[in-house]
């Protein structure tokens, strides 16, 4: 990490005018994503800011910091060569489902799979906002849209069970409104050496509104979700009496003191470990069968892309005897022509 000096969140604002709209989820995120950097304590000329194209994609203007807003589907490349050829910046990338899971998918998947240290906030609004309300990859079957008029007739993408297959290292869960658990999250995925996916639940108020209300509202999301901590017991619910347990090859919710369980046949979430069969049934988890889970499911350790390529220059160049442009040009086969 870079050296530290005393920084507030207000020092990562920039001077734009925030354009997304009146009650947008996006808000919420850039005050997280703000906040958790000033606890980080990370110089704003330390970290560079890569987005794609879409509302969320304007995120770098409302960013003291370096930035670039790119082209559709392309912020995952340019992070990437952003990260490699200047492995001390702290590279955050912001993308959209449809930027980031559609177009992007590609590049999605291969950055998560070198294992590239860049921060990755996925704003999951389950449409194409900026575009004016098309279905996304992340979309439910049966979604109605403007180029879904029917119905969709295809499941969605889930973004954990995607980066979990891309040989995911750290996978996360917030929603937009959940400041406090946002930005806990947000530092976790920060700390974290390697590709971290944290995936918003976001609200678009204009085209997609209420989309995850069924478990973000007061009433029920101390039911519908579970925040997962690392080391301790899988509880949730209103009373804090219910709890996950695995029921063959499968998770299961019950309620403490019912049918015989107790406190003691609770599940301990350990999201450090490499197995990742667990991670990938927590991931999957969504309601009503079962509650959504929220916080850092899978934080494990690997070798990160930039850090290898950082040492096999260090390596090679100890070892070469070419250290000028003259001499690579006159190394190998080399003809004269007369
Ligand atoms: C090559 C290319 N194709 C299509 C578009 C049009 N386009 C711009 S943003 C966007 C989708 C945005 O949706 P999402 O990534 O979910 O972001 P949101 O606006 O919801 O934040 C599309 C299809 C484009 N700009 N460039
Ligand atoms: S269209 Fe939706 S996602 Fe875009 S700024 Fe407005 S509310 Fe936010």
């Amino acid at each position: 990490m870079s050296e530290q000096c005393e920084l507030k969140f207000s020092d990562y604002k920039s001077d734009l005018s925030v354009r997304w709209c009146p009650g947008c989820g996006d808000h919420a995120i850039l005050n997280s994503v703000q906040k958790a950097m000033a606890n980080l304590k990370v110089k704003p000329h330390d970290v560079a800011v890569i987005s794609g194209i879409g509302c969320s994609s304007r995120f770098p203007y409302y960013m003291n910091t370096y930035g670039f807003h790119t082209i559709h589907g392309r912020a995952a490349a340019v992070a990437s060569g952003v990260k490699v050829a200047n492995p001390d910046l702290h590279v955050w990338e912001i993308t959209g489902d449809g930027d980031a899971l559609a177009i992007g998918g590609n590049h999605f998947i291969h950055l998560i799979r070198r294992n590239i240290d860049i921060n990755v906030i996925l704003f999951n609004n389950q449409i194409y906002g900026l575009t004016k309300g098309q279905y996304s990859p992340t979309s439910k079957r049966g979604f109605i849209s403007k180029t879904s008029p029917f119905g969709t007739v295809e499941d969605p993408f889930r973004p954990g069970e995607l980066a979990l297959g891309a040989r995911g290292q750290f996978f996360a869960r917030t929603v937009d409104k959940e400041l406090k658990l946002s930005v806990e999250v947000m530092e976790e995925a920060a700390k974290h050496k390697g590709t971290s996916i944290v995936e918003v639940l976001q609200n678009c108020v204009i085209y997609n509104d209420r989309t995850h209300e069924a478990i973000t509202d007061k009433k029920h999301k101390l039911d519908r979700t579970i925040i997962l901590k690392h080391g301790e017991k899988m509880i949730f619910g209103t009373n804090g009496d219910k709890g996950l347990v695995m029921d063959g090859m499968d998770i299961k919710a019950v309620t403490i003191g019912q049918d015989g369980y107790t406190m003691d046949d609770i599940l301990v979430h350990d999201a450090q470990t490499q197995h990742v069969s667990m991670h990938r049934k927590l991931a999957n988890m969504d309601y009503p069968e079962l509650p959504v889970a929220l916080g850092v499911i899978r934080s494990a350790e690997g070798l990160s892309y930039d850090e290898s390529v950082k040492k096999q220059v260090e390596d090679v160049q100890e070892k070469t005897s070419i250290h000028t442009f003259e001499e690579l040009v006159n190394s190998g086969d080399v003809w004269e022509v007369k």
